[in-house]
C-alpha cells in the first residue's frame, strides 16, 4: 500500500504531534501525510491573517490575472515547511513551479490563495490548498477556507486521506444524496483572463444548468467549491481549463467523501486533466453526458482537452498523457 520513501524515521508537526513513520517499509503513512498538509495549510493561514486587513501589493500576471505579494508569502511558508518535513519530496507551488526532488514518488502540490481576486477584494471565499500525491494517485489533502469579513475573518478546515474518509474541523463528512438536477444546488468557475470558444461553451452550460437546476453559483476558489461538494452543502460542481494546484486536494475531499471525480468528457481523471467534473456520484449520469457533448464540440473544433500544465520531469504519466 505504502512505496517507500527515504525520511527520517519521526518527524514532528508543529503542534508536537508525532508524525509516525512506518519503520519496516520506511514509508509514511497518509493520515500523516495529511496532518502535514494541515499544518501547512495553517501556516498559510497565518500569512493571510497577517495580511487580510491591510492594503494589498497587487503585481498584474494579465489585465484580470492577479498576484499579491502575500501568494508569494504564503507558497514560501507553506511549501518551506513540507520541505523541512520532507526534504526528499517534490513541491509544486502556483508561483515558483516544481521544488525539490521531483524524482519522488511523493509530489506535494500548493495553492498558496486560491482565489486570489477573491482575496484582493476581501470577498470571501478564498483558501490555501495544499494536496499530496503517491504517484500521480492523491493519498492525502487539506483546504483551509476563509469566510467572514475583514476585521472578523474565520476559517473552516476541510481535510481527507486515502482510505480514511473527508473531515470538516475533525468532523466526518459525506457528499449529498441528491439524485436530481432539478432539486440540485451546482457550482462552476470559469477564466477571468481567456474568453475564447471554452469560455463562451462554459456559459452555455452555466446558462443550461441554471435553467435545469436550483442554481448555480460561482464562488472563485474551485478548492473551495470542491470542499462544499464534498461536504454535501453543494451537490456537482465543474469547471474547465484549472489548474492541479487549484484541485489537489479538493479531488481527494471529493472521493473520499463517497463523490465522483472525471474529466468533463467523462475520461479518467487527474489534477492534471483540463476538465473537472466533481459531483455526488448520483448526478453524475445526468450531468456528464450534457458535459461530454460540450467538450466533443470543443474537441471537434479544433480545442485541446487533453491534461496540461505538467511540469518538466514528473516521475509518472497521467492519464490522456502523449
Ligand atoms: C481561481 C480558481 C477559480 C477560477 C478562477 C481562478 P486562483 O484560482 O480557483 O475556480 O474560476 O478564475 O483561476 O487563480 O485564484 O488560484
Amino acid at each position: 500500500m505504502f512505496s517507500a520513501v527515504p525520511t527520517s524515521r519521526q518527524q514532528l508537526s508543529s503542534r508536537g504531534a508525532a508524525v509516525q513513520v512506518n519503520a519496516k517499509a520506511g514509508s509514511v503513512e497518509y493520515k500523516d501525510l495529511m496532518a502535514i498538509a494541515e499544518e501547512a495549510c495553517r501556516r498559510g493561514e497565518q500569512v493571510i491573517r497577517e495580511a487580510a486587513d491591510k492594503p494589498r501589493e497587487i503585481t498584474h500576471k494579465g489585465a484580470a490575472d492577479l498576484v499579491t505579494d502575500t501568494d508569494q508569502k504564503s507558497e514560501k511558508v507553506v511549501l518551506g515547511f513540507v520541505q523541512e518535513k520532507f526534504p526528499d519530496h517534490g513541491v509544486l507551488g502556483e508561483e515558483g513551479g516544481i521544488m525539490g526532488n521531483a524524482g519522488s514518488d511523493y509530489l506535494w502540490i500548493c495553492d498558496p490563495i486560491d482565489g486570489t481576486t477573491n482575496f484582493t477584494h476581501s470577498y470571501p471565499p478564498f483558501a490555501v490548498s495544499v494536496g499530496v500525491l503517491e504517484n500521480g494517485t492523491p493519498v492525502a489533502g487539506a483546504v483551509v477556507e476563509f469566510a467572514g469579513s475583514q476585521g472578523n475573518w474565520h476559517t473552516r478546515m476541510y481535510t481527507a486521506y486515502k482510505g480514511g474518509g473527508c473531515f470538516l474541523d475533525g468532523r466526518k463528512v459525506s457528499v449529498s444524496s441528491e439524485d436530481s438536477v432539478q432539486q440540485s444546488l451546482l457550482i462552476t468557475g470559469f477564466d477571468q483572463v481567456e474568453h475564447g470558444e471554452p469560455w463562451a461553451k462554459n456559459m452555455d452550460l452555466f446558462k443550461h444548468f441554471t435553467d435545469k437546476s436550483r442554481g448555480v453559483r460561482r464562488s472563485g476558489a474551485a478548492a473551495v467549491d470542491m470542499a462544499h461538494v464534498a461536504c454535501g452543502i453543494a451537490d456537482a460542481y465543474w469547471e474547465m481549463r484549472i489548474k492541479a494546484w487549484d484541485v489537489a486536494a479538493g479531488t481527494l475531499l471529493v472521493t473520499e467523501a463517497g463523490g465522483t471525480i472525471t474529466a468533463m468528457d467523462g475520461s479518467e481523471h487527474s489534477v492534471f486533466s483540463r476538465s473537472h467534473l466533481a459531483s455526488n456520484g448520483k448526478l453524475h449520469k445526468s450531468m456528464q453526458p450534457i458535459m461530454q457533448e460540450a467538450i466533443k464540440e470543443l474537441v471537434d473544433n479544433g480545442n485541446d482537452f487533453g491534461p496540461w500544465f505538467i511540469p518538466d520531469g514528473l516521475p509518472f504519466k497521467v492519464p490522456g498523457q502523449k
